[in-house]
């Protein structure tokens, strides 16, 4: 497969203005009549350029330039293109393509998920349903008429408003949508199905009332509300926090159960993955309520980040996707508990975009290449992406931030642009320097800060040293020190915050600074101390950096109950966990478990004076996952044993203790989605979990009573997955069976139903897994099941993936090759754990890279899964 460049990029040589779509929908496939204006792009250097059009499985019925029909002399197709040699300096062009959405699993471009038609056009998806010059800078004006049976499928939607419909011959009727607003194809959107719809309205800032419309299958239509509740919400904060209305009449969602990712922004018609937006106090945990609003944000978010102002090209995704992210983790945080939600976001990033960053395919936020595309909606380009807007928001300041976005929307309206032209408007407002900032979105790889200190008592100053340095990536070594802001506060001996004087004598110096990094080392003293201070470094995870200080676990322990800063709390209780899980990998069987940390857990179980959504978060040992990201050599099964047992011992000495904080977080009113509330359900579960690992007999019976008694999903599947991790084995077959003849109808469910067994250690050993692939409910053509039995396989259940006769590889390599001709987008993302392999010690590594080696060795591999493949060996 070819490679694109960056450093390639030429503006588009012809500019499409306006584009009249005409789909002809049939049981047997479709008939796309398309009619582009078309205009020599005045900016363009190649002047006498020929026409190229791309397209993708596609079959060609005719074509027509300015109302005459081309012979097949006139024009060429590729396959892959359809090229013109010679046009006007202005045009229109007709063509007609034939398309069989029925078979199409890839699920990119027009697709069919449970009887109904629906698009993905992101990222090139469209050049599946016509010839178009299928790249972002190409904004058009959308027409579309929907012509189909009208029993079949009595909802027509497009993008835009609804300007014409009316009835046809033989049953058939039609819809015709207009966008206003000139849009890169990859905002397209159709949908056609049986679905019912749920209303509401939205008055703007500006006094207008919108349309909102969701519509769904009928037997969803009582899991709405919420979506339609965040998305009102999304809406009002938007204008409050970031001055953006929304600009059509009328915004739609529409629920599809099978789809490649969580959702699509397509313009004035979101189209959600149901797992993502359909949600009932029966049926969704807490989590899943959460994941909805923020993903309803997300999507609504990007009316501004990313369609009014979208990206020049595909190496500029992080502009919309990092400053989206951001928002809507603002929104989150503003909805809920900052605390938290940010709390969240740094164990998404640490234990998985710290990987990326550290593996074969680590890029940089703004990559310089790549074979293909959809393998780069990262989390990097995510995650990483939002934190890099996330340190200039604290740079700047919330106000000068405010400026600057102000000023981006109002100078790029309208346009495609890129990173650089939003950090240009960010520069450009505060009058801030950004320019070593940039090395953020051009360097891949997490820096280093390697910190040591020292007090000198005689002189009362404290010296802080920092050193930083990026790791080498594939391609890029040497890297420049990179522009960090570090949040740092300092602690005296009986946890009172220290005012940070930087010169002897200034006057009401701050309790917390953010220091700025630009140099690979700097040293700070502090004046004024009298003892040697305990210090809290890169408060709220004030940039994406890895940091090394030697903190003991004095120290760790001190700040777990001191810091004033919530994340450096749960940071230190973190880090003191991990310290005594890695001091336990290898060690013999009775070596000792550090009691302070029994303590410690004593304490945060048993103070109700805490905040009990940071206590719950607190009291979540370090994943697995995370475990092996901090670890050289891994091995995976270790690990899983030594964590295990830190969870057992403290489970066995916080007994009692557990029992009361299960009966204390009880429920008595009305279920509710409060921070408060999701802490109570969180801690409780979290005790059960504890008591069924120690096969504590109360537990059972707890779990076994929730279990039948919840009257919410998030009790329900805390009592379901504390059964299935125990070693109460007919209790959890016994719940299991229960679960899945309550649930077999709801395949949201039944999803989780999946997963939880796949992650399982004790439920999701490899002939189980074999067993769940054969289920009746299982579905290779639907990627929710798929990530929820092979995906949390590999990705969760980590001492069974790797089990060291490398049956969990052959497994994986198995699945993707089977995978890869059906829907490849799906197939390159359940490679991820594999890629992996040279963080693992050699009798893993080997039979990882063997695996790899097998899957390459695939005949017609795609080209998304041949480019992590490869790229994993190089
Ligand atoms: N912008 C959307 C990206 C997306 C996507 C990309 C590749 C293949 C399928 C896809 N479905 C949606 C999602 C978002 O970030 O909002
Ligand atoms: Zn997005």
């Amino acid at each position: 497969p070819q490679t694109i460049y960056l450093s390639e990029y030429q503006v588009p040589a012809y500019l499409v203005d306006h584009v009249d779509l005409r789909f002809e929908l049939f049981e047997e496939g479709a008939r796309v009549h398309s009619t582009l204006s078309v205009r020599r792009n005045p900016d363009s250097r190649a002047a006498s350029a020929p026409l190229e059009l791309d397209g993708d499985s596609l079959r060609l019925e005719s074509v027509a330039l300015d109302g005459a029909e081309l012979s097949a002399a006139d024009y060429e197709d590729r396959g892959d293109q359809l090229v013109i040699a010679s046009v006007p300096e202005q045009f229109e062009l007709s063509v007609v393509t034939w398309i069989e959405p029925q078979n199409n699993t890839r699920l990119e471009g027009l697709y069919k998920s449970s009887g109904m038609f629906c698009t993905q056009c992101e990222a090139e998806g469209f050049r599946c349903i016509t010839f178009f010059p299928d790249r972002p800078d190409v904004m058009a004006r959308f027409r579309t008429r929907i012509e189909a049976d009208k029993a079949s499928y009595p909802v027509l939607l497009s993008n835009g408003n609804d300007v014409d419909r009316g009835e046809l011959e033989g049953g058939r009727h039609f819809v015709t949508w207009e966008d206003p607003f000139p849009k890169p194809c990859y905002l397209f959107a159709l949908v056609a199905g049986d679905l019912v719809e749920k209303r509401d309205t939205f008055r703007t800032c500006s006094g207008r009332d919108i349309d909102l419309r969701m519509y769904v299958e009928p037997r969803n239509a009582e899991k709405c509300d919420h979506a339609m509740d965040s998305l009102k919400r999304s809406m009002s904060w938007d204008e409050e926090v970031y001055g953006r209305e929304y600009d059509l009449d009328i915004f739609m969602i529409v629920a599809v159960d099978d789809f490649n990712m969580g959702a699509m922004e397509n313009k004035g018609l979101n189209i959600f993955n149901s797992s993502c937006v359909l949600a009932s106090q029966d049926t969704a945990t807490d989590a899943a309520f959460q994941r909805i609003e923020a993903i309803v944000a997300h999507e609504y978010f990007h009316n501004w980040s990313g369609n009014r102002v979208t990206c020049r090209d595909w190496f500029q995704l992080s502009l919309k996707e990092g400053f989206t992210v951001f928002r809507d983790s603002q929104f989150s945080a503003d909805m809920g508990s900052p605390t938290v939600k940010r709390i969240e976001d740094v164990t998404l990033l640490r234990t998985a975009q710290f990987a990326e960053d550290a593996g074969p395919m680590a890029h940089p936020v703004r990559p310089a290449s790549y074979m293909e595309i959809s393998n780069f909606y990262t989390l990097t380009i995510y995650e990483k992406g939002a934190e890099v807007v996330r340190m200039i928001h604290n740079l700047l300041g919330p106000e000068m931030f405010r400026k600057g976005s102000d000023l981006y929307f109002e100078r790029h309206d309208g346009q495609a642009v890129t990173t650089d032209d939003f950090v240009r408007a960010m520069e450009d407002a505060s009058g801030r320097d950004l320019t070593q900032f940039r090395l953020w979105y051009e360097q891949a790889g997490t820096p280093v800060l390697n910190v040591s200190d020292e007090f000198d008592a005689e002189q009362g100053v404290y010296r802080l040293n920092i050193a930083q340095h990026i790791p080498d990536t594939p391609g890029q070594s040497n890297k420049k020190p990179q522009h960090i802001p570090f949040a740092l506060g300092l602690l005296g001996s009986r946890g009172e915050p220290l005012p940070l004087k930087l010169e002897a004598g200034e006057e009401n110096a701050p309790a917390e600074r953010v220091l700025e990094l630009t140099e690979a080392s700097h040293t700070f003293e502090f004046h004024g101390i009298g003892e040697r201070p305990v210090p809290s470094l890169l408060r709220h995870f004030s940039a994406p950096v890895r940091v090394n200080y030697p903190w003991s676990r004095e120290q760790l322990l001190f700040l777990m109950s001191h810091d004033p800063d919530g994340f450096n709390r749960w940071d230190a209780g973190q880090r003191l966990a991990v310290d005594v899980i890695q001091s336990l990998v290898g060690a013999p069987k009775d070596a000792a478990v550090e009691p302070r940390l029994v303590t410690s857990y004593r304490h945060l179980i048993c103070d109700s004076s805490l905040d009990q959504a940071l206590v719950a978060k607190m009291l979540q040992l370090p994943s697995e996952a995370y475990l092996i990201e901090l670890a050289d050599n891994a091995d995976a099964p270790a690990i899983h044993r030594a964590r295990e047992r830190v969870l057992k011992h403290l489970a066995i000495s916080l007994r009692d203790e557990l029992v009361a904080c299960y009966r204390r977080n009880l429920e008595s009113g009305d279920y509710e989605i409060t921070p408060e509330a999701i802490a109570r359900r969180s801690l409780r579960n979290t005790a059960l979990a504890w008591l069924l690992v120690i096969n504590d007999e109360e537990g059972r019976e707890l779990a076994v009573r929730q279990f039948r008694s919840a009257d919410n999903m998030t009790d329900r599947m805390g009592a379901l997955r504390a059964l299935v991790n125990s070693d109460y084995e007919e209790d959890r077959n016994l719940a299991l069976e229960e679960f899945y003849q309550q649930f077999r109808e709801d395949p949201q469910v039944i999803e989780q139903w999946f997963s939880v067994q796949a992650a399982s250690d004790r439920a999701g050993q490899l002939p189980q897994i074999h067993a769940l692939l054969e289920h009746p409910a299982f579905d290779w053509k639907n990627p929710n099941k798929v990530r929820s039995v092979v995906g949390a396989f590999a990705g969760q259940n980590l001492s069974a993936f790797h089990n060291p006769d490398g049956s969990g590889y052959d497994f994986l390599a198995e699945q993707v090759c089977r995978l890869d001709d059906s829907n490849p987008q799906i197939a390159a993302r359940l490679v991820t754990p594999l890629t992996r392999w040279r963080k693992f010690a050699p009798e893993y590594s080997e039979q990882m890279k063997a695996a790899l080696e097998r899957i390459r060795d695939k005949d017609g591999l795609s080209r998304d899964v041949y480019e992590v493949v490869h790229k994993s060996l190089a």
